[in-house]
């Protein structure tokens, strides 16, 4: 008689091959779960391989029940996960750094060229029937802002970060940083990078873009007293998490002309995006797409069930979130 192999609980249909040594793959269909099938589906899992949607708190534990060993964010924000209550049990939080940082800040890059090119504003226009009735444009339409040789501010100096300032060498841009500590990545060639205090950073930057992790100290970092130090020519890039940003701050900030453009993947309110954003043609949406690079998802995949596979055989996790 063969023993019954451990359950691995995947929230979604993940992309590219899914398969965890030594155990039964159990996974749910590509849509976002209520929280009442999110509870239902998961009783009896070994290891729950999870969305930064997932809320995993002691009700999600409870649902699970015991045998649960291992919860793997296929993310690399942890910020729906109480780590607290997961080590009480004895529950390992894995999530899948490296994979989601080319994806990232390409995205990012992305999005502040769209918003310095007016891209929306731009291709709405070149699919109406105005632009054929009006015939070529003036010299002075569709003016935008450019990046050579402007300094880019970095806030949250870790690897997404770093990726978003590697970028710019393309562009020759002087690079700033914000970070709670000096990071020599940063401040050594190719980048020779200077670490500034935020609201130093803010009035200087021509591009600012946001690559730090929510927590409580992060929350409302680019407050409305943050936004008054930015210049009317900037633009703000956030494929962080929303709440980093008051996001009515930037509503204002944006209206009366205080900053050029906004890039946003990630919304205060998410999935809910605030009415002004929509309807502002210099504001460049996505909907939380950074890591959606088929390469790097499945990579993310590939992550999220090694470490399964690793903490159901005991071994050390290929990432380990410790808090
Ligand atoms: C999303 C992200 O999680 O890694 C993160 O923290 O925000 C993104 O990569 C991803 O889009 C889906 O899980």
């Amino acid at each position: 008689m063969t023993a019954e192999l451990p359950i691995v609980c995947i929230t979604r249909t993940p992309p590219g091959p899914a398969a965890v040594a030594g155990a039964r793959l159990v996974i749910r269909p590509d849509t976002r779960p209520t929280r009442e099938e999110l509870l239902a589906f998961i009783p009896g899992a070994a290891v729950v391989i999870t969305m930064y949607s997932d809320r995993v708190d002691r009700e999600f534990l409870d649902a699970a029940g015991p045998g649960l060993r291992g919860v793997c964010n296929f993310a690399v924000g942890y910020e729906n996960i109480d780590l607290a209550a997961c080590r009480e049990r004895g529950v390992v939080v894995t999530n899948t750094p490296n994979a989601v940082t080319e994806g990232t800040a390409d995205l990012a890059w992305a999005l502040a060229l769209a918003a310095a090119r007016r891209l929306i504003e731009a291709d709405r226009y070149a699919r109406s029937p105005e632009y054929p009735a009006r015939g070529q444009l003036g010299m002075c339409d569709f003016l935008g802002q450019d990046f050579t040789g402007r300094t880019l501010l970095i806030v949250g100096a870790g690897r997404i970060g770093l990726a978003v300032a590697m970028r710019s060498r393309g562009w020759g841009m002087r690079v700033l940083y914000v970070a709670r500590g000096r990071h020599w990545d940063f401040e050594l060639a190719p980048l020779a990078a200077q670490r500034v205090e935020l609201h130093e950073g803010l009035a200087q930057a021509d591009l600012i873009s946001i690559h730090c992790p929510l927590t409580p100290g992060t929350r409302h970092l680019i407050n409305r007293e943050a936004l008054a130090h930015v210049k009317p020519t900037a633009i703000l890039v956030n494929t962080a998490r929303g709440p980093i940003v008051e996001e009515q701050a930037l509503v204002d900030a944006l209206r009366e002309g205080r900053l050029y453009a906004a890039g946003l993947d990630v919304f205060e309110h998410e999935p809910q995006v605030h009415p002004d954003l929509i309807a502002n043609p210099r504001v460049v949406l996505t909907p939380h797409i950074g890591s959606a690079e088929t390469r790097y998802r499945e990579m993310m995949t590939q992550m999220a069930c090694e470490n399964a596979a690793a903490i159901l055989a005991g071994r050390e996790p290929l990432s380990r979130v410790t808090g």
